[in-house]
């Protein structure tokens, strides 16, 4: 018997609400993902990343392979015992990260090698060795090998690049095998080119996977070109999988996703920007450093239930920033990610309501008002 699934139980317009099942747990969709890098949600205990009401972390194949290395963390029992995490984890394949933040790239068709952004050793990774790895790591949701080319760039280097990205996705599937219990997503690429989208899309669909990803956006496009690519390329997969938007993002880059039929998404920004003093609001975005906030009494968002809001003032939360005192991070980055999963449940039961519209004019009209 599969012991994964996906369910849709509910559908307004493109957006979509449904569960995907895994022995590890449930995970309400849409759904988004908070980044755990480096085996932490840094500044969060994972008791407390699972109170924001995350289903799903993302953890990475490229930073845990360097460092602490995945046959440490498969000896030390995998890596959501590593981690003290036992819902499910979605792990990325490498090669984006690779792209972004290791030297010396040398990308081949067998794979790339590289030299690691931390103590410049030498390394290689394929879809074999990826594949690899991640179930070294114990990865619920295991991502295709694939490249990820920045945008603007000219058609012919996309093309090529999507072709390679779907040679290494039937390499991927070949490798990963047949694992009860864990799923693997293979990724479109394409770039802006419909088209292209719609040749990735088919190869994928002939390899067959157990959940598609829309790769390839959010890299330098801009939010209207990405929504226009996203008004076809979550329909040329398959209805009945789960569909993953890959590295996205702002409130409402996700709120547009959703409404052309995302299931999922992952961004550092809720943690990230906390670390920078950034908050994000129902209102838009507070800059905590701004000095307007330094004899402020008044919680970050007095409809905020997050420990943040309920137990400290925006003067409090400005001076521990100033302050360089850890909490700020901890306390930013936990009121971020409650707010992100927040806005998922909102959605999620605006779907099943039937009324996503409703909830789009009010999520626009709140932010529209700005910062109290
Ligand atoms: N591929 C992979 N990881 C990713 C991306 C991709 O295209 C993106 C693009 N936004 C983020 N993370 N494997
Ligand atoms: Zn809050």
């Amino acid at each position: 018997m599969a012991q994964t699934s996906f369910e849709l139980t509910a559908r307004d317009g493109r957006a979509r609400r449904g569960v995907i099942r895994t022995p590890r747990g449930e995970i309400r969709t849409p759904a988004f993902m908070p980044v755990g890098t480096a085996a932490t949600v840094k500044g969060m205990m994972p008791e407390s990343v699972a109170a924001t009401g995350a289903d799903i972390l993302l953890g990475n194949t490229y930073h845990l392979m360097l460092r602490p290395g995945a046959e440490r963390v498969a000896r030390l029992g995998g890596l959501h015992k590593f981690m003290n995490w036992e819902k499910p984890i979605l792990t990325d394949s490498g090669g984006f990260q690779v792209m972004s933040l290791a030297e010396l790239r040398k990308l081949t068709e067998e794979g790339v090698s590289f030299r690691s952004h931390i103590d410049g050793s030498k390394h290689m990774l394929t879809p074999e060795r990826s594949m690899e790895i991640q179930k070294l790591l114990g990865s619920d949701i295991v991502m295709a090998f694939d490249e990820c080319p920045a945008l603007p760039a000219d058609r012919d280097r996309i093309t090529q690049s999507m072709r390679l990205s779907m040679r290494w996705a039937a390499r991927s599937r070949e490798a990963f095998g047949d694992r009860p219990g864990h799923m693997l997503f293979g990724i479109q690429q394409g770039g802006l080119e419909e088209d292209l989208r719609g040749e990735s899309a088919e190869a994928l669909k002939a390899i067959g996977f157990d959940g598609y990803a829309v790769g390839g956006l959010a890299v330098g496009e801009g939010q209207e070109a990405m929504f226009s690519c996203l008004d076809y390329a979550p329909d040329m997969l398959p209805e009945d999988k789960p569909r993953y938007l890959m590295g996205v993002g702002k409130p409402d880059d996700i709120v547009g996703a959703v409404k052309r039929g995302i299931d999922m998404m992952d961004c550092v920004l809720p943690s990230r920007s906390g670390r920078t003093g950034q908050a994000w609001t129902r209102r838009g975005q507070v800059n905590i450093k701004n000095a307007r906030h330094a004899d402020d009494p008044r919680p970050l968002d007095e409809n905020c239930t997050c420990p943040a809001c309920r137990g400290y003032s925006r003067a409090y939360l400005h001076h521990v920033f100033r302050a360089g005192e850890m909490i700020s991070g901890m306390l930013l980055t936990w009121h971020n990610l409650h707010y992100y999963q927040e806005l998922m449940q909102g959605m999620r039961s605006a779907i099943e309501a039937g009324d996503f519209a409703g909830f789009e004019a009010d999520f626009h009209a709140k932010r529209a008002e700005g910062d109290i």
